[in-house]
């Protein structure tokens, strides 16, 4: 299995990005977007797993954790082509921090690049310049309250991935 630790994102923030946001994007750029069920803030990506022995304690050392807001607005990309564009989370970024060392500590992993984003798209190519563009995006931002954390499992096909909910860790109310 292929799994990995993330935060959905609200209805809010999925109906922005299919009834707007995707539909610009897609004129301006070349590349593959997210579809809208997948959109997630990655917590931490585990890759290939066999057996999910860890989980017991994750979710011993996540259920301590109150549940919290986070906010999502503004945009920004980093790589080479293809570029990760993402919608960058403004607010909530302590908690989301506290949340992943909880996750990191629990599966005895080590992981220093914990950057909280919305992946959007994966940009091949862009005609104009990107900063232009995004300029010209709509800016809104968006609050929700994150209840639970979720294991998801992620399938590789030809049309994109697929995820799947593996487990819902809630976190404390
Ligand atoms: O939040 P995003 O979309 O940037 O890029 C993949 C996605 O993150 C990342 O895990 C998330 C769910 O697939 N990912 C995929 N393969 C990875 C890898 N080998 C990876 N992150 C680190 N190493």
């Amino acid at each position: 299995m292929r799994l990995f630790f993330g935060i959905p994102v609200s209805e809010e923030v999925r109906a922005f990005y299919i009834e707007t946001l995707k539909p610009q994007l897609e004129a301006e750029f070349i590349g593959k977007f997210v579809e809208t069920e997948n959109l997630h803030i990655t917590m931490l990506f585990l890759g290939e797993v066999e057996k999910v022995d860890f989980l017991n304690e994750v979710k011993e050392n996540l259920k301590a954790i109150t549940h919290f807001q986070v906010t999502v607005g503004g945009y920004g990309y980093f790589g080479r082509p293809p570029r990760v564009l993402f919608m960058d989370v403004t607010r909530g970024i302590d908690d989301l921090t506290v949340v992943h060392d909880a996750i990191c500590r629990s599966m005895k992993i080590r992981d220093t690049r914990f950057a909280p984003h919305v992946t959007l798209a994966r940009i091949k190519k862009s005609p104009r310049d990107i900063d232009a563009v995004l300029e010209l995006m709509p800016h809104k931002e968006f609050s929700w309250l994150v209840p639970s954390v979720v294991l998801y499992e992620s399938k590789l096909t030809s049309k994109g991935p697929i995820y799947t909910v593996f487990e819902e860790i809630r976190l404390k109310a």
